[in-house]
């Protein structure tokens, strides 16, 4: 029979190793990534043996600045996984869904693990699951992976999921960033795969040097992307990775203001 292989992504401290152990039993496979000093841990799910975990090194982004960054982009492209398990700090909404959407861009099939549940709970904060998951295309399941609360939930959702061809609609930026992406995508080579396309269109316009060599983009195409980002960088008077910063962050304060309900502020009594 054939296996499912589930890779939870996330940032530092958002609780993937937690998970792991929970779902795997800490039996499994524990070395290196090839060439790099970053801990590499794979195990069968313990209900569940055809199925496959990878707890990738946690990022901040899917920038190829630190040899973490680069193991988990290079392990989300391989095609290895089947479905990501793109695990949220849910008590750090900012962060971890910056780095949730460049994940959920890949294409690739995505489930968003809200952990840290109990804590949001107590803080008396709440998320609208819902609308998160209509904001980001994507299943989203609450979770805690320390009190093993939606666990169990969540593995059957990457199952299904694993069974799709990807996410769907995507979260958009500004319409004339779009537009220029759009150009970006119709000047990549043919053999990139269309769930793909969007991904690196975003990465040739952060110039992102390892991913045009990874789709081996020609020299004639490179010049026209080149072209067509001096010139978007000259109406928004931005360099180009900071055009693509600000927009996902634009597009995070928009969902997390669509979605989270924070506690009414306590008054402190204290002096
Ligand atoms: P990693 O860096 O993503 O592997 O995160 P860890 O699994 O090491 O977890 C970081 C910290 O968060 C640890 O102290 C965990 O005990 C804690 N943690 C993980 N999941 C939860 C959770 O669901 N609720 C709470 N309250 N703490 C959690
Ligand atoms: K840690
Ligand atoms: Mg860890």
């Amino acid at each position: 029979e054939s296996q499912i292989h589930i890779a939870l992504a996330g940032n530092p401290n958002c609780g993937k190793t937690t998970l792991f152990n929970l779902i795997t039993g800490q039996n499994g496979y524990v070395g290196n990534w090839p060439g790099v000093t970053v801990e590499k841990k794979q195990a069968p799910l313990s209900v569940d043996k055809s199925v496959i975990i990878t707890d990738l090194p946690g990022i901040y982004s899917l920038s190829p600045y630190s040899p973490e960054e680069q193991v988990s982009r290079d392990y989300l492209m391989s095609g290895e996984a089947d479905v990501v398990v793109q695990v949220v700090d849910a008590t750090n909404l900012e962060r971890n869904l910056y780095l949730a959407l460049q994940v959920i861009e890949t294409g690739l099939p995505v489930v968003v693990a809200l952990n840290m549940a109990d804590l949001v709970k107590k803080n008396g904060d709440d998320i609208d699951v819902a609308r998160l998951e209509k904001a980001l295309g994507c299943p989203v399941v609450m979770i805690s992976a320390l009190k093993n609360n939606g666990v169990d939930a969540l593995i059957d959702k990457a199952k299904t999921t694993a069974a799709t061809k990807g996410s769907g609609q995507r979260h958009a930026f500004d319409s004339a960033i779009e537009d220029v992406l759009q150009h970006i995508e119709s000047q990549l080579p043919a053999s990139v795969a269309a769930n793909r396309r969007r991904y690196y269109a975003v990465k040739m316009f952060e110039r992102d040097s390892d991913a045009a060599s990874a789709i081996k983009l020609t020299g004639a195409a490179a010049q026209k992307i080149e072209a067509l980002i001096v010139q978007c960088e000259a109406d928004c008077d931005d360099d180009a990775e900071s055009i693509i910063t600000g927009e996902r962050y634009a597009v995070v304060a928009h969902i997390i203001d669509e979605c989270l309900h924070r506690a009414p502020a306590k008054m402190s009594t204290s002096e």
